[in-house]
């Protein structure tokens, strides 16, 4: 059984709230990112979290660890539960998100493969799986891993073991099923397909059913 994490990428405050109260009690997360923080400031998370819902924190931080630990002090200030972070800067950077979210109580997820075709340049194969191990290192509570390649998230779900969660993006409007993936992870991500439906609500539904 996995989770349904809803990834906001609408732009406007207005349309993040339509979205999100379309799909409360539907979702046990919601993933923001810069389309939606760019585009209203981080205002929008105390808003987002009148609902209870977990926010995360999609920056993808690949910085040196001092302004890592910056980027935590604002993240988890302005009310998000968990961050997501690049692992590619180095074992020392991962490691200032990692302290950095648990010192205020949050979460730290750690980017090892992507779901997107470019992945396969860089962010696959042995180098995912290297990041994968790092992240298990440094006490990261979960990593990312892709819903459009199962055979390789399997893999990555071998290197962490069962005690670090995986949240896997690609379901939906990049052509993976949640029947494809949810054996192999702890929550699918989903965007577009929630999102830019007619009814977001009942899309949401759908998802959380298909995840069970
Ligand atoms: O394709 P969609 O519309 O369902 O949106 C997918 C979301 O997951 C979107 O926010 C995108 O930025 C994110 N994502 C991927 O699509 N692929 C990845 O490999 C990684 C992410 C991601 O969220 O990374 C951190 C969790």
């Amino acid at each position: 059984m996995a989770e349904l994490l809803l990834a906001l990428d609408v732009k406007g405050a207005e349309e993040a709230i339509r979205v999100s109260r379309a799909c409360e009690g539907e979702l046990d997360a919601i993933k923001i990112g810069y389309p939606l923080i760019l585009s209203t400031g981080m205002g929008i998370v105390k808003e987002l979290a009148k609902s209870n819902i977990p926010i995360i924190a999609d920056f993808k931080v690949a910085d040196i660890p001092n302004t890592n630990a910056l980027i935590c002090e604002e993240v988890f200030a302005a009310g998000c539960s968990g961050i997501i972070t690049h692992v590619f800067c180095g074992s020392d950077s991962l490691q200032a998100i990692v302290d950095g979210a648990h010192d205020h109580g949050g979460r730290a997820f750690a980017v090892c493969e992507m779901s997107h075709p470019g992945a396969l340049d860089f962010l696959s194969g042995a180098n995912a799986e290297r990041m994968a191990k790092m992240a298990k290192e440094a006490g990261a509570d979960g990593i990312i891993a892709p819903a459009t390649r199962p055979e390789r998230t399997e893999i990555l779900r071998s290197i962490i073991g069962n005690s670090m969660k995986i949240y896997s993006p690609g379901v939906g409007a990049q052509g993976a099923q949640p029947e494809d993936i949810k054996k192999y992870v702890d929550g699918i991500i989903v965007g577009r397909a929630i999102y830019e439906s007619a009814d977001p609500g009942k899309a949401a539904h759908e998802f959380r059913l298909r995840a069970l």
